[in-house]
């Protein structure tokens, strides 16, 4: 049903786009403020929308907490929230019809991946106002996979229910698979022969390649990368195919622009920016050119996998996580990279920004590998040096490189946090 040739993906975008805006123009009083100067029914494509004001997040955060409904409350039948965690939280709601076109894309997306009704699919993703855990639960049950709702937390028992119960297929963040890795080998537990771990869906938060490689040699055969946001529905927005090269939009459901933040310019396929999302079937809710603020490359030409719709490129980062050091922008993910491929050192990392005088500094706190066993503190230093090194021919800056002995770093449940800014908290920003 999924498989639509470029044609008609474009066809249908282009009808749904007409119908999306008129409704949210004559249903939402924020779209008939937002669209007051627009003739809507000048906007036929793609290529149109460059004619209607970005959606942000200012403007869901001032009209809080349902200021852009675009359907009586009486139709709404529940309600999720973005996971940030300052401020207002972003509220979004849905009808009977949202959640049924959730819990397709949802389910396409484990589809996708090769998820059948074989499959035991344990869910470690939070349940409650975070989308991650009640999105692939309903996507997994239209399979009719085995459902574990096992959500975040209780790690020692993730394991032991993967181990009895033969999990085939977890999903959860990767820094959290990564923990459920570690925490299976404290346990006697080697998850590539003593468990069944077919495939992990892995998401909510940037990862590496590195990372995958690592999740991939210690926990799951395949390690795919999926992407949403509370706002576009939840999980389920993109995916990966099985050639890992870039993550499908379901493109009958979601418009992709990507654009220069700085400037808004639309910019052409190739080429790193904002993506940009125009949601084409929410009902209670929809979102019309949202500005996500995450950093990605769209690509338009056809997979291997044979699928038409358009990849986007594993998200670099947010915009608003992105440091700027001494003027040059530092994404966390270009770091984790760099970790991720030197010998001895373990995926568990903290990025420190400061301020000294006027002179930024950024520490980067890693845990040395189980395996790092050393008495001298020559190989300490001269692992401390290789990283500082490989970090400033990647980053183009210096860097302080601090060492710290194994499970010294907080572990993460849900997405981690590995960004501190003190500049900020200084009020220095
Ligand atoms: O994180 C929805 C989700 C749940 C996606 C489970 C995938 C799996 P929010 O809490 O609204 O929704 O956070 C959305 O998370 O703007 C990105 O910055 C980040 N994010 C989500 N998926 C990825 C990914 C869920 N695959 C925000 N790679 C988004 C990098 C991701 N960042």
């Amino acid at each position: 049903m999924y498989k639509l040739s470029k044609k008609e993906i474009i066809e249908i975008q282009n009808k749904r786009l007409r119908a999306i805006i008129k409704y949210a123009y004559e249903n939402s009083p924020f779209y008939r403020r937002k669209f007051s100067k627009i003739d809507i029914d000048s906007i036929r494509t793609k290529e149109d929308l460059k004619k209607i004001p970005f959606t942000t997040k200012d403007d869901v955060r001032e009209n809080y907490p349902l200021g852009l409904l675009a359907v009586d409350f009486s139709k709404i039948i529940r309600f999720h929230a973005s996971s940030g965690t300052t401020g207002n939280p972003t509220v979004v709601a849905y009808t009977k019809k949202d959640l049924e076109n959730w819990t397709e894309l949802c389910a396409r997306c484990l589809e996708l991946v090769g998820v059948t009704s074989n499959d035991v699919v344990q869910i470690a993703y939070g349940y409650g106002l975070f989308t991650g855990g009640l999105g692939f639960h309903y996507g997994a049950e239209k399979i009719g996979a085995k459902v574990i709702p096992t959500s975040t937390g209780n790690t020692k028992r993730q394991i032991k229910l993967m181990k009895d119960l033969g999990t085939t297929v977890i999903c959860c963040t990767p820094s959290y698979g990564l923990y459920l890795a570690e925490t299976a080998k404290e346990e006697n537990i080697d998850p590539k022969k003593d468990l069944k771990l077919r495939i992990g869906v892995f998401g909510a938060e940037p990862w590496s390649e590195n990372t995958r490689k690592k999740l991939e040699e210690n926990f799951v055969e395949n390690a795919y990368d999926i992407y949403g946001m509370a706002e576009l529905t939840g999980p389920g927005v993109a995916i990966e195919c099985k050639y890992k090269n870039g993550l499908h939009v379901w493109e009958d459901y979601f418009i992709v622009e990507i654009i220069d933040p700085n400037t808004g310019e639309v910019l052409e396929p190739g080429e790193k920016g904002e993506m940009v999302i125009t949601t084409l079937m929410k009902e209670a809710m929809p979102f019309i050119r949202y500005r996500t603020r995450d950093i990605t490359i769209l690509e338009d030409d056809q997979c291997d996998c044979g699928l038409d719709h358009a990849r986007i490129m594993r998200i670099l980062g947010r915009t608003d996580d992105m440091l700027k050091i001494r003027g040059i922008c530092v994404f966390p993910s270009q770091i984790e990279e760099v970790i991720l491929k030197t010998n001895g050192l373990s995926p568990h990392y903290q990025i420190i920004a400061d301020r000294e005088g006027v002179m930024d500094k950024l520490i980067v706190r890693v845990e040395v590998a189980e395996n790092f066993k050393t008495d001298k503190l020559t190989d300490v230093v001269m692992l401390q040096r290789k990283l500082e090194e490989e970090l400033k021919d990647s980053l183009g800056i210096d860097t302080i490189v601090e060492l710290v002995e194994p499970k010294k770093i907080p572990r993460s449940e849900g997405k981690a946090q590995r960004i501190i800014d003190l500049r900020k908290m200084k009020g220095l920003l």
